[in-house]
């Protein structure tokens, strides 16, 4: 570390600053950082304010990095203003909670409880048990840790998906294009899905091939089509917060980026009695074809 010699005045030079944050960096902790530049000539009151200034620098440099809006587009309903409802052309979808980081909004009264059933009886006929997309190869197996049943419309399949897809389009401001087809999954009793991320892995090597189709997905919505008895809430470790599944609700979550920073970790938690079943919208950067 650059020490101090007694003929020259007390002052935080860019070399000492440097060397802070060097060691910082290593993990070394402030009261040692305090203690080595104290034994090497430093007065006491210039090692701390030193530090302080480190620190705070750091400490402002993460919260500029969580307050700046992406730099990418990024599907967001209108809520600045607190809006009590949002209109999505054919209905007034009701904003019942806000989570600003993770970015997290929960809404009400999505789908009605006929349009619920209604997208259940299509889908039932064609469940199977669920796939991963895996990312070491860019194809898709089961897997344990997501004890559903599953299957995809086509977008716009049917008037009824297509009806609900511009709904989402227009609540979430996000072009209809760049959703995946509308995902449904069915779990019974003790089925569950163990956290993950919805993004995919950068450093695997199937994701380049994943992501040829319409680049990162950004943004998920989970409808709740029923309600289950007991159990199989959504859950955001990360926030603590668990989301109970409610017919005709819905939770968004968004990532700005593919990593575990955006706090966007989720799993839905065991049904404990009767059946859950939702459908999931997700939502990517650019046309999903
Ligand atoms: O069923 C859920 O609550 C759930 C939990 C985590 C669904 C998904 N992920 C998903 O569809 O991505
Ligand atoms: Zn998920």
């Amino acid at each position: 570390m650059p020490g101090h010699s007694p003929a020259s005045p007390q002052t935080i030079t860019p070399e000492l600053r440097q060397w802070i944050i060097d060691q910082a960096g290593a993990g070394i902790t402030a009261p040692a950082l305090i203690e080595a530049m104290r034994s090497r000539g430093w007065n006491e009151d210039v090692a701390v304010r030193a530090v302080e200034d480190m620190l705070r620098a750091r400490l402002d440099g993460l919260a500029q990095q969580q307050a700046q809006p992406p730099a990418v587009p990024m599907p967001e309903p209108d809520i600045a203003e607190s809006p009590l409802f949002i209109d999505v052309g054919d209905r007034q979808v009701q904003v019942l909670l806000t989570m600003a980081q993770p970015r997290i909004v929960l809404f009400g009264n999505l789908l009605s409880p006929e349009e619920c059933d209604t997208v259940i009886a299509g889908a039932s006929t064609r469940m199977a048990r669920s796939l991963t997309v895996v990312t070491q190869t860019g194809g898709q197996e089961i897997n344990d840790d997501r004890t559903s049943d599953g299957m995809f419309f086509q977008r716009g399949e049917s008037p009824l998906i297509q009806r609900i897809e511009e709904r989402i389009a227009r609540l979430l401001n996000w072009p209809i294009e760049n959703g995946e087809g509308l995902q449904v999954l069915h779990y019974r009793p003790g089925a569950e899905y163990k956290p993950h991320h919805d993004y995919f892995d950068p450093t695997e090597p199937g994701t380049p091939s994943i992501l040829r189709r319409g680049g990162q997905r950004v943004g998920t919505l989970i409808i709740y089509l029923n309600t289950p008895e007991k159990g199989g809430g959504t859950i955001f470790p990360d926030a603590q917060l668990e989301v109970a599944p409610q017919r005709g609700n819905a939770v968004f979550f968004s990532y700005a980026r593919p990593d575990p920073s955006t706090r966007t970790l989720h799993g839905g938690a065991p049904v404990i009695a009767g059946d859950k079943w939702i459908a999931t919208k997700w939502l990517r950067e650019r046309e999903f074809k």
